[in-house]
């Protein structure tokens, strides 16, 4: 069957890059990009279509006009921007994502990606190796939109057949966008500005555990998801998945082996601290692993090396 890909939310941290992967599987005549704002930049016989994920009736009528098959959902505002604008952040991400799985049944549109997120564990989650099933509490609102946004798509997998897939992401390292409102976002700040400035002061304290993923790592995950045969997803909701756990006093000591003089201070009471303190520090992704055969390429020490050489090789 011809699949037809639409991405919403394209221009983003992941969208970026995952767009990329898709055309390059699918073709450009079969991937539509889509987002509230213009790209940056949009390549040869590159489609594009602004739209606002939260207007029901023209995502309809986008949905029609390129026959789509296959929707991925990135448009959502993340925790540290979210816990500046609670309703819109509930509005964006639990509407958004209601839109879209109504029209899939509407349209009869099999396939979907959505992304849930490290942050629908709380302070009651267990924090280290933290397992697929276990008590979540979030207290940040993109949390209680993640944990409900997931609840809503094992539903319309039961209820109507949905074929949705979707992982808990960690916080994402890229070098290609910089992530925009996050609580993990220091992690990717932190290599601009060690080659930028040559310091940088961390929101985030200096023992502050969290997982994370590199996005080469998070991009073939998601591919290697959507593409594993049905029957063995097995988890409707949205998987666990590792790559690395450091906290910014490693990621420090990481990236001074190769910027020697590279210099780390840390800001007190930033907000995003308390939201950081309520993630788990380490994940536990054995469904992932035994499912669809997940495993990352990069840990702290490869993702540092290549984060640096991209960087300083595009400036
Ligand atoms: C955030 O920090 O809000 C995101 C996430 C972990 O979902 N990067």
């Amino acid at each position: 069957m011809k699949e037809s890909i639409i991405l919403l939310g394209a221009n983003g941290q992941i969208g970026t890059e995952l767009a990329v992967a898709l055309r390059k599987k699918f073709g450009h005549e079969n991937v539509v990009t889509s987002d509230i704002r213009e790209p940056k930049q949009l390549g040869e016989n590159e489609q594009f279509e602004l739209i606002n994920v939260l207007d029901k009736n023209a995502l309809k009528a986008l949905f029609e006009k390129h026959q789509i098959t296959q929707v991925y959902l990135l448009a959502a505002m993340l925790s540290a921007t979210g816990e500046q604008y609670p309703q819109k952040a509930w509005d964006l991400n639990m509407n958004g994502l209601l839109n879209v799985l109504d029209l899939a049944v509407e349209l009869g549109i099999k396939k979907i990606f959505w992304p849930s997120s490290i942050a629908v564990f709380g302070p009651h989650s267990p924090k280290v190796d933290t397992p697929q099933y276990c008590i979540m509490d979030p207290n940040s609102i993109y949390g209680i939109s993640k944990l409900a946004g997931e609840r809503l798509c094992e539903y319309y997998h039961h209820k109507y057949g949905l074929d949705i897939r979707s992982i808990r992401y960690p916080g994402i390292i890229s070098w290609k966008t910089e992530p925009g409102g996050g609580t993990t976002d220091y992690a990717v700040h932190i290599f601009f500005e060690a080659l930028r400035s040559g310091n940088y002061e961390s929101f985030l304290s200096a023992s502050t555990e969290l997982p994370m993923l590199y996005m080469e790592d998070a991009v073939r995950g998601t591919i290697e998801l959507m593409d594993a045969p049905s029957e063995n997803i097995r988890v409707r909701s949205s998987y666990n998945l590792a790559g690395m756990s450091f906290n910014p006093e490693q990621i420090g000591n990481e990236i001074k082996k190769i910027v020697p003089n590279f210099v780390l201070s840390y800001k007190e009471n930033d907000p995003r601290q308390a939201i950081a303190d309520s993630w788990p520090s380490s994940i536990n992704d054995e469904h992932a692993q035994n499912d669809w055969n997940w495993k990352p390429k990069f840990d702290l020490q490869a993702m540092t090396k290549d984060m640096i050489e991209n960087l300083k090789n595009n400036a």
